[in-house]
């Protein structure tokens, strides 16, 4: 029980005297209080009390994020093929790569198009984990990875603008980044390769879209037969050209 007061000089002593000390965590609340003499202590005592917080503040910060996949399938009215004398098609169920026997010689090359849009608006580049893109190898005709190859270069994906419409001149539309082989032998199956660069490019671009464009490395072998690649196409019921995006949002 507290009944007397410090002496002004006592206090100011006091207070100097703890004036050094930091406050500990959860320490905000300063009192000065003074104690009787007692036998125990022949001169009032004043105490300097510091209380607590109920709820202590703290300079620990963290974020949770959740992690979805969302998986896209290649837009139908955009992905298609192009021959090389200006012939497009998007409306087939299959795309092709390589060189043709219909007009001799003539090259195929093929159009794939995945919508970003659909993906929720938080999403940025830096939150993107894996981008994988797949399709469906299903007939091949003639031996186009053995003789439409440039060494180890077989059926190779570049990353490309072509926009809202597949149009003759994407035949040749600059590469924005070569993506490499796609697919390197006849096996008929599924084929899957990251395009995790390449999507993250064009998030940060704030492009709507990401597409692709599918070729040999050598354009033809000039037999006058196809060597070809059949890829099945979005307009196909089944199989269609698909990317699988995983990623962070808050
Ligand atoms: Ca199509
Ligand atoms: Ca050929």
């Amino acid at each position: 029980m507290c009944f007397l007061r410090c002496s002004q000089a006592r206090e100011q002593a006091i207070r100097q005297q703890l004036a050094g000390r930091s406050l500990r965590q959860g320490e905000d609340h300063e009192t000065t209080e003074c104690c009787p003499a007692t036998d125990h202590c022949p001169e009032p005592r004043c105490l300097w009390r510091r209380r607590h917080n109920t709820l202590p503040p703290t300079t620990n910060a963290f974020k949770t994020y959740r992690q979805l996949t969302t998986t896209i399938n290649s837009t139908a009215a955009l992905d298609g093929r192009v021959r090389s004398d200006g012939n497009v098609n998007t409306t087939d169920s299959n795309i092709y790569v390589g060189d043709s026997t219909d007009v001799p010689n003539a090259v195929y090359r093929s159009f794939l198009s995945f919508d970003l849009s659909s993906l929720l608006a938080a999403l940025t580049s830096s939150n993107v984990l894996s981008a994988t893109l797949t399709a469906r190898q299903r007939l091949v005709l003639g031996t186009p990875y053995s003789s439409l190859n440039v060494g180890s270069s077989y059926l190779l994906v570049d990353h490309v603008i072509y926009g809202a419409v597949l149009s003759a001149s994407d035949f040749d539309a600059p590469v924005l980044s070569a993506q490499g082989n796609f697919i390197t032998t006849a096996t008929i199956g599924n084929y899957s390769k990251s395009m995790l660069s390449a999507v993250k490019a064009d998030l940060s671009a704030n492009r709507t879209r990401t597409q692709y464009r599918l070729r040999f490395a050598r354009q033809t072998n000039g037999d006058g037969s196809a060597d070809l690649v059949h890829i099945y196409a979005s307009d196909n019921a089944t199989d269609k050209p698909r990317l699988e995006i995983t990623y962070l949002i808050p």
